[in-house]
Order: structure tokens, then C-alpha cells, then sequence
């Protein structure tokens, strides 16, 4: 059975929301714009960092051919040769991390339900180390309040509240199931998290920047609710 639910029905799907969404007269766009922040400094107003989501149990994991694929790119793209991931903005010690230097540093195991908005949920049991564990090694200055991360998938990137990605339960994930990714499911890493929608967990991840101002993301810059928690 092919898992992979075609990229054109979920462009299809993000053009109709817009065009929905299209009211070209400023008073209306604006009063929307506001009422979508009023939305996100709500959401993040009652979100708490130290709730933990529970897991689901083993048994609910989704047999992996089941467990849909998703990318903007037309293939799964290749994990680029000598990979690392480059870790920058307001840090005292930006860098880049090999693949074994990632899993060196403390890993997490955890079983999420993923939520996609077009309407499919799927469990698996992830396994990386913590956003957090990596703030604590590039040390973040005073005045970050957001994170971003990029991928080689097409410039696919996503933005995140400091709160979210300092989350126990959001990781940088190398593993799924007890298994290295595979190339649908984001290799060589992705972030993983129990506390925000799927397509604010990006896969092929090239860079993480701690920053000062969000930077909005792929699918958030198209209409999508930036918050987006879970
Ligand atoms: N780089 C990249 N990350 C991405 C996407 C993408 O197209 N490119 N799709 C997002 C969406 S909408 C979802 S639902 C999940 C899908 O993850 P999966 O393919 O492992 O199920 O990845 C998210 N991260
Ligand atoms: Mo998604």
C-alpha cells in the first residue's frame, strides 16, 4: 500500500483555504490578522511548559506502512553528502554538529500521536535528543524568544515560541521505531513533539536558530496557525 498522500491534494487543499481566506478589503484583512495574534499570545498565554502529554500506549502504534509520508519536495529528498547541522543566531557558542555528535548527547524515547491538519493522525515511537539539551550546549543569550528551524527540503522551515521547543517532550529525532529515519520520514533528523501540530515539526533539518523575532514558516506564512499546539 503507498502511504504517501500526493503533495497536489494538500497544495489543492491550502489553495482553497487562502482563496477562502481572500478578502481583499484591508479593514477585514486586518481585523483577521489581529484576531490571529490575539489567537497565538492566547494560546501561548495558557500553554505550560512543564505539562507533559501522555503517551500513547504501545499498542497504539501505527504499523509503518500505514504511517503516512509527507514532503513539499516531488521526491523524498537524499540526505546531501557530509551532512551536519548548523546551530547559529543568539548563542555564545554557534556551531555545527555531525550526526554522531547529536546522538552523543543524552537521547529521549517517546511514543507521540502526530496531528495533521489534513486530517490524519498516526503513533510512533521516536527517539533524539532534547531541543533543550542543545540550548544548553550553544548557551543562548538573553533575548531569544523564538526558534527556527530549516530544512534541505525545498526551503521548507518552521518557527516556534521558546516555551514549545524548550518542551521535555520536543526533540531532535534521529530514530523511529527503533530504527535510524528513513528518507520519507525526515532523515537524517526532524523535530519531534508532543506539543505542536504535524507540519510544524520539520523533517531533513539543515539548521536551528535561536532568535529574537519569529520568522513565520512554510505553511504559517500560507494561512496556517503559527502557535499551532496540540
Ligand atoms: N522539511 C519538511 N518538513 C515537514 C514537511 C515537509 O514537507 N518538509 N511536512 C510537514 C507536515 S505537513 C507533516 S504532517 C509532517 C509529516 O511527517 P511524516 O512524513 O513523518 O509523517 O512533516 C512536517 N514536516
Ligand atoms: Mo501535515
Amino acid at each position: 500500500m503507498n502511504s504517501r498522500i500526493s503533495r497536489r491534494r494538500f497544495v489543492a487543499g491550502a489553495a482553497a483555504a487562502s482563496l477562502l481566506a481572500g478578502c481583499d478589503s484591508y479593514p477585514v484583512k486586518s481585523f483577521l490578522r489581529a484576531m490571529k495574534d490575539w489567537n497565538a499570545n492566547f494560546e501561548a498565554a495558557i500553554f505550560s511548559p512543564a505539562r507533559l502529554a501522555p503517551e500513547p500506549p504501545e499498542s497504539a502504534v501505527t504499523p509503518e506502512a500505514a504511517f503516512p509520508e509527507y514532503f513539499i519536495s516531488d521526491e523524498a529528498p537524499e540526505v546531501p553528502p557530509n551532512w551536519f547541522l548548523t546551530v547559529g543566531g543568539l548563542v555564545d557558542r554557534p556551531g555545527r554538529f555531525t550526526l554522531a555528535q547529536l546522538q552523543a548527547m543524552p537521547p529521549i524515547a517517546m511514543r507521540v500521536r502526530h496531528h495533521c491538519v489534513e486530517g490524519w493522525s498516526a503513533v510512533a515511537s521516536w527517539r533524539g535528543l532534547r531541543v533543550s539539551d542543545l540550548a544548553k550546549v550553544v548557551g543562548l543569550k538573553p533575548g531569544v524568544r523564538y526558534v527556527e528551524f530549516r530544512s534541505f527540503d525545498s526551503g521548507y522551515w518552521s518557527s516556534w515560541d521558546l516555551a514549545s521547543a524548550m518542551h521535555p517532550q520536543t526533540l531532535l529525532a534521529w530514530g523511529m521505531n527503533g530504527h535510524p529515519l528513513t528518507t520519507g520520514h525526515g532523515a537524517p533528523l526532524r523535530v519531534y513533539s508532543a506539543v505542536k501540530l504535524g507540519y510544524k515539526m520539520c523533517k531533513y533539518l539543515a539548521e536551528v536558530n535561536f532568535l529574537a523575532e519569529k520568522t513565520g514558516g512554510y505553511w504559517e506564512d500560507q494561512g496556517y496557525d503559527w502557535f499551532a499546539g496540540v
